[in-house]
């Protein structure tokens, strides 16, 4: 049987990003929340319903090999899943990307892909709830969530999305540009980097000001150089996130695209939008920032918005800002809802086009 020379499957780990060969071990850890700890369990006497349930819900220690990193576990049904959908938020420090990630997570969590036929569940309850915890919950009271200092972390929150028959872990990767300059392929942003099927490449709008600064960022620029020139990555999709777009809802033509509530679909509307974007981008010197579209054979250009206004500081540099109204996301989903059609798991009309202008 073919099967039998196959071999078990490889899997990559969603928290060091190696690669291992999967196998039933016939053990599962289950989480214990008072302990915050996890203990194996046997579940190979078990009768079948158990075992099943608790495959279900536990977890499995990561063999880890390239061992640099502390313990860590996986889903226990990770194996049983296709090759996740793993997308790198790719921008300089302090661009908007852990909140643009926080509220597109958010969103997703709250049905926001229903629309276009894609249902949303987390695949890791654990990973999940400290998500939730950590970065949805300050986030939906107005809170500024703390910078994530400079290395690449692992993914935030795992979603499995369900569409037409089809059903497929996404995970995001929030990866500092700066980072990328000097990293090693043998290290873990590397492999992070190796892992990657799609990427956002996070800009933010600087607040509007009446000097006509030119918007452009040498280190940003450096560091998407140095991306592009990583050959297994060329052929990916990418979106480029044009965020902070609230402080540009009365400059045209970004007005016209937020005061739109309903993403873009159609390949049409996707198209315009990105033009809209580019020239926006183009005359306020960002040049660099276009770098991805130049690059990429499939590119998609978006305003978003993740807070819909700018966090305000009670005293500079002390403790973290706050959003005075509330948040109020902008068009967050567009990115995303671009990435799978132009890797085909949402199947729109002109799907095929979309990305190619
Ligand atoms: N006006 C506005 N400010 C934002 C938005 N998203 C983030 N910011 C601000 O931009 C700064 C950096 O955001 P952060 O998400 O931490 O950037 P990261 O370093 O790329 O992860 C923070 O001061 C946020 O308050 C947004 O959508 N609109
Ligand atoms: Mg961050
Ligand atoms: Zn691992």
């Amino acid at each position: 049987m073919s099967t039998a020379f196959a071999g078990p499957r490889a899997v990559r780990c969603p928290t060091c990003a190696d690669q291992f060969p999967w196998i039933d071990q016939g053990t599962v850890s289950v989480y214990d929340e008072t302990r915050t700890a996890y203990d194996e369990v046997d579940v190979n006497g078990l009768e079948p319903v158990k075992r099943a349930d608790l495959l279900r819900r536990g977890y499995r220690r990561c063999p880890n090999p390239s061992a640099d990193m502390p313990e860590h576990y996986l889903p226990a049904t990770w194996g049983d899943y296709a090759d996740p959908l793993a997308i790198g938020l790719v921008g300089l420090t302090s661009s908007g990307k852990t909140h643009l990630l926080t509220a597109m997570i958010r969103e997703a969590h709250r049905g926001g892909l229903l629309p276009y036929g894609v249902q949303v569940r987390p695949l890791d309850f654990v990973r999940h709830n400290s998500f939730k915890q950590t970065f949805i919950g300050p986030f939906e009271r107005g809170v500024e969530l703390p910078g994530t200092g400079s290395d690449v972390v692992d993914a935030a929150d795992i979603l499995l999305l369900r569409a037409g028959g089809q059903v497929r872990p996404l995970m995001f990767f929030d990866v500092n540009g700066e980072d990328l300059k000097n990293y090693d392929v043998r290290s873990r942003a590397g492999r992070f980097v190796l892992s990657v099927n799609a990427a956002i490449f996070v800009h933010g709008a600087e607040e509007v000001r009446n000097d006509a600064g030119s918007g452009e960022n040498p280190t940003f620029e450096l560091s998407i150089e140095r991306i592009l020139n990583r050959p297994m990555l060329s052929d990916i999709p990418v979106s480029i996130a044009l965020t902070k777009a609230d402080r540009l809802r009365y400059v045209p033509p970004a007005d016209r695209w937020l005061r739109r509530a309903e993403p873009n679909f159609a390949w049409r509307d996707v198209r315009a939008e990105s033009r809209d974007v580019y020239a926006y981008l183009y005359r306020s010197g960002a040049i660099a920032s276009l770098a991805p579209y130049e690059s990429f054979s499939r590119c998609s250009l978006h305003f978003v918005s993740a807070s819909g206004g700018d966090a305000v500081h009670a005293e500079r540099g002390r403790s973290s800002g706050v959003f005075p109204r509330g948040i109020r996301p902008l068009r967050v989903l567009d990115p995303l809802i671009s990435l799978l059609s132009m890797t085909g798991f949402l199947r729109v009309p002109e799907a095929e086009r979309m990305g190619r202008w």
